[in-house]
């Protein structure tokens, strides 16, 4: 336990005593039917909502779909802004912005869908990101000479500015995916306490990397860890790929890559624990893999399996998609989250 470290975190706004806690639940739905009660989430496999990045494992049926549910106990109310869908109980809001980057470009259907976004927000108690989901069609093609996710690192940092929040140090935690059609899509999860920014110390932090990837840098931190209520607190982990200092490693090798990505999750999570005087057990969080060529899928999933246990939940509960990363030559990128019990922390 660090001592200094918790002042930190007990230095924190806290939750207004009445919050309903907020919950995950990574749900199998046939149909893509919503689920009742949930705030929302993101949509995989076979609905009209999911993204456009097949599922490779699990299998699922033909009419199934996948849902991270993202719930809270409160009573809920659906609203639209704009281009954006959002539910909320006024303690958490989920949302989706939604923009066709087909007219006007990718940068400019970032910086619309991040002002949807960021006015929704503004107009709620939940001013506070704690986690952003991006997906965007061909991220690695080139669009009049700049390629996509560069336009739209260009779009989401000018948004950020825009309203004055930092696009550097506390950025919210994210990842961003290349799908394979489809409109902008940017899931946000918020509520009403600041989260705890938490960077990797093998990597330099992605708002500072060096403009020779774009010249502006993606709005990101590697981790946020946010008090969710019930004496819980989540830690959300970005997309993490094989990248040490600001370099991608291990060219062309997608063994060593995964092996990379699963060595930076595991320096998040110690980074995280030095924060919070907890350990998160690897086995027990929740994780998304993105893998860029099917073909990968066995030697990714064997590395991840090893990596957090091959009979714990983390392995039977993963779920691996066929998507493009956001720097042409990373083959695998991998996401998580887990939960944190306050109760544990012994002294503190
Ligand atoms: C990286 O570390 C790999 O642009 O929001 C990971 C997580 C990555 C988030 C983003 C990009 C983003 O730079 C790519």
């Amino acid at each position: 336990m660090n001592p200094l470290a918790s002042t930190d975190l007990a230095s924190q706004a806290s939750l207004p005593p009445d919050t309903a806690p907020l919950s995950f639940r990574r749900v199998r739905l046939a149909g893509g039917a919503s689920p009742a009660a949930a705030l929302g989430g993101r949509w995989v496999g076979r609905s009209p909502e999911a993204i456009g990045a097949p599922v490779l494992a699990p299998t699922l049926a033909p009419q199934e779909a996948l849902l991270d549910a993202w719930s809270t106990t409160g009573a809920l109310q659906a609203h639209q802004h704009g281009c954006v869908q959002y539910v909320t109980d006024g303690h958490w809001l989920h949302g989706v912005a939604v923009a066709d980057d087909r007219d006007g470009g990718v940068h400019a259907a970032t910086q619309r869908a991040y002002g949807d976004l960021f006015a929704v927000l503004a107009a709620t108690p939940c001013t506070h990101l704690l986690r952003l989901w991006n997906y965007l069609a061909d991220i690695n093609a080139d669009a009049g000479g700049t390629e996509r996710y560069k336009q739209f690192n260009a779009g989401r940092q000018q948004a950020f500015l825009d309203v004055h929040r930092s696009a550097f140090e506390g950025s919210p935690a994210a990842c961003a995916l290349g799908t394979h059609g489809g409109p902008l899509r940017v899931y946000f999860l918020a509520g009403r306490v600041p989260p705890v920014a938490i960077e990797n110390p093998r990597q330099v932090s992605a708002y500072r990397y060096p403009d020779t990837y774009g010249p502006r840098a993606p709005t990101f931190s590697r981790a946020a860890l946010a008090d969710v209520g019930l004496g819980r607190r989540a830690l959300f982990i970005s997309g993490t790929a094989s990248i040490v200092g600001h370099q991608s490693v291990h060219l062309g090798d997608v063994r060593r890559q995964t092996e990379e990505s699963l060595t930076n999750l595991a320096a998040v999570r110690d980074a995280a624990a030095a924060r919070t005087g907890q350990p998160i057990a690897a086995s027990e969080m929740a994780y998304t893999v993105y893998v860029r060529h099917a073909a990968d899928l066995p030697v990714v999933r064997e590395v991840f399996e090893r990596a957090v246990g091959p009979a714990s939940p983390a392995a039977r509960e993963a779920i691996y998609l066929h998507a493009d990363i956001c720097r042409a030559e990373l083959l695998v990128e991998i996401e998580a989250h887990g939960f944190i019990e306050h109760g544990s922390r012994g002294a503190a």
